[in-house]
C-alpha cells in the first residue's frame, strides 16, 4: 500500500504593516506582525520573516497568498506566491499572479491557501492520473493544489493499477508513495480490479484506428463501411465478460435461464438474457457503490472495436480463416450442431455447447478475453446503418432515436459472419433478453 505523510498543518498568518499610517491610522500592529517584503525584482520577492514561526525549509514549493495592508477589505495587492528557498530569517518567493503593485514593506498577511501534492512511485516512470486526468509521469509535485480530496491512479505497463484518495488540506503537504506490484502473469496490460463485484479492467491507451472492413471481407455486411479513422482517449474495459456472480451483487434473483436444457446460469458464465436497459442500470449501480469517484457504462461500438482489434487488421484478432475459431473463442461449432440441425455453425469444434466460463479461450493481443464468442456484448450506441457515412472522429457515439441498440462480437449461438471485429448486430431493441447477448463494461479514466 501507500504512506501517507503530512508535516504538522501550520498556519501562517503574517500582518504586514506598510503605509499602515497613512491607510490605517488606527491600526495597531498586534501580534501578527511577523516580518516584512524586503526586496521586489519583476517576479522575484524576499521576505525577512525574523521570527521562528516564520516560513520554513519545508514550505518550499507551497503556495501562499498576501495580503498587503491591515486593512483585508481593501488590500493594496493580493498576490500568489510560491516558496522557492528559505535561508535563515529570509524566504524568496515567486509571484505566480497578482493584483495591484506589490510593494516592499511590512507584511500583513501571509497566508497558506495551498496545499502540496507529491506522488512518487516506485518504479518511477509510472503515468499519474488525478480526478480522472492524466497529468504526467512520476515522481509528481503540485503546489498550491487547492483543498480537497483527489482520486490518485496510477499505472505503469507490466504493473497493477494503483489508487487512492487523499486529502490535500491548506498549507500541508500530502506525500504519496505508491508501490507498484508487477502482475501475476507478467503480461504488460495494466490491470485494475474493481473489489466492488471483482471486474478486472485493462487499460487502454488512446489511440486511433481504422474502423470499419474491407469490402472485400469474407462475411461482411453493407454498414460495415466505409472504413474511417477514429481515434480515442484512452480507456478502461473489462478484461472478461460481465458474469452472472458479478451481475448477482446487484440483482441476486436474476436468473440467466438455460438453453434447452443446457444451464447459462453458472457463476462463472457470462450472464445473459439482460437487456440493454438492465445492463445500463447495471453500470449506474456500480458507479454508484463508487459515490460516483468511478464511472461505469457500457462499450461504445468504437471503443469496442478498438478492444477487439487489439491492434491487428484481420477480420479476428486472431486471423481470417473462421474454420481456426474454435482454438481462440466459443462459437457455434460442430458440437452445437450435433444438437441443434438448424445452427449456422464454424467447421471446428471448440467443445462447448452454450456459454462457457468466461476467460477459457486466449485473450486479444490487449489481453482482453472472448472479445469475439461466448456472448455477443450490448455497446452504448443506437444502431444506425449509415453511422459510418458522416463519421465522427473522435470518440464517436451515436445516440439517434430508435428502438434498437447495437451488439458485438458473435456469440455460441451465431453463424461465422457475426464473429467478427467489424460486424454490427442491430437485431435487438433496448428491451430484448436473449440467450446469447451479454456485455462488458468500460470505466472512463
Ligand atoms: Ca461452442
Ligand atoms: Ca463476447
Amino acid at each position: 500500500m501507500m504512506g501517507l505523510m503530512g508535516c504538522p498543518l501550520r498556519r501562517l498568518a503574517l500582518l504586514l504593516i506598510f503605509s499602515l499610517t497613512l491607510l490605517l491610522p488606527s491600526f495597531s500592529q498586534g501580534e501578527g506582525v511577523k516580518g516584512k517584503v524586503t526586496s521586489v525584482l519583476r517576479d522575484t520577492i524576499k521576505l525577512d520573516i525574523g521570527s521562528d514561526e516564520g516560513i520554513q525549509l519545508g514550505d518550499i514549493g507551497k503556495v501562499f497568498y498576501l495580503i498587503q495592508v491591515g486593512d483585508k477589505e481593501k488590500p493594496i495587492f493580493i498576490a500568489k506566491v510560491t516558496i522557492t528557498q528559505v535561508q535563515e530569517k529570509v524566504a524568496t518567493a515567486r509571484i505566480k499572479e497578482k493584483t495591484g503593485e506589490v510593494k516592499v514593506g511590512f507584511l500583513v498577511e501571509v497566508e497558506a491557501k495551498g496545499g502540496h501534492l507529491w506522488v512518487q512511485t516506485e518504479p518511477v516512470g509510472a503515468t499519474v492520473f488525478i480526478n480522472g486526468r492524466s497529468v504526467g509521469i512520476s515522481p509528481y509535485e503540485e503546489g498550491g493544489a487547492s483543498p480537497g480530496s483527489y482520486r490518485i491512479r496510477i499505472i505503469k505497463e507490466g504493473h497493477e493499477a494503483w489508487e487512492e484518495e487523499v486529502t490535500v488540506k491548506l498549507g500541508k503537504k500530502v506525500e504519496v508513495l505508491a508501490q507498484l506490484k508487477k502482475t501475476a502473469d507478467g503480461t504488460s496490460a495494466v490491470v485494475w480490479r474493481e473489489s466492488v463485484t471483482g471486474i478486472e479492467f485493462v487499460w487502454l491507451h488512446a489511440g486511433c484506428f481504422e474502423m470499419g472492413s474491407p469490402s472485400n471481407e469474407k462475411g461482411r455486411f453493407q454498414d460495415e463501411g466505409p472504413i474511417h479513422e477514429v481515434c480515442l482517449d484512452g480507456f478502461w474495459i473489462g478484461k472478461h465478460e460481465v458474469t452472472n456472480r458479478q451481475y448477482r451483487k446487484f440483482r441476486a434473483e436474476h436468473d440467466s435461464k438455460s438453453y434447452q436444457g443446457h444451464s447459462l446460469n453458472g457463476d462463472d458464465q457470462p450472464v445473459v438474457n439482460i437487456s440493454w436497459e438492465d445492463a445500463k442500470a447495471f453500470a449506474e449501480w456500480l458507479t454508484k457503490q463508487y459515490g460516483g469517484r468511478n464511472v461505469f457504462r457500457l462499450p461504445r461500438e468504437g471503443e469496442w472495436e478498438f478492444a477487439c482489434r487489439g491492434g491487428t487488421k484481420t477480420s479476428r484478432y486472431w486471423g481470417d480463416d473462421s474454420q481456426e475459431a474454435c482454438k481462440h473463442e466459443n462459437v457455434a461449432d460442430q458440437t452445437a450442431k450435433r444438437l441443434w440441425s438448424h445452427f449456422i455453425v464454424h467447421n471446428c469444434d471448440d467443445s462447448h455447447t452454450v456459454t462457457t466460463t468466461v476467460g477459457k479461450f486466449p485473450p486479444n493481443p490487449f489481453g482482453l478475453h472472448d472479445m469475439l464468442g461466448n456472448v455477443m456484448e450490448w455497446c452504448e450506441d443506437a444502431y444506425n446503418q449509415d453511422a459510418y457515412s458522416k463519421p465522427q472522429q473522435k470518440n464517436p457515439l451515436y445516440t439517434e432515436d430508435g428502438p434498437f441498440r447495437v451488439s458485438r462480437g458473435g456469440s455460441w449461438y451465431y453463424e461465422p459472419s457475426n464473429g467478427r471485429c467489424a460486424y454490427r448486430h442491430s437485431d435487438f431493441r433496448a428491451t430484448d433478453r436473449t440467450p446469447g447477448q451479454g456485455f462488458r463494461l468500460v470505466m472512463q479514466p
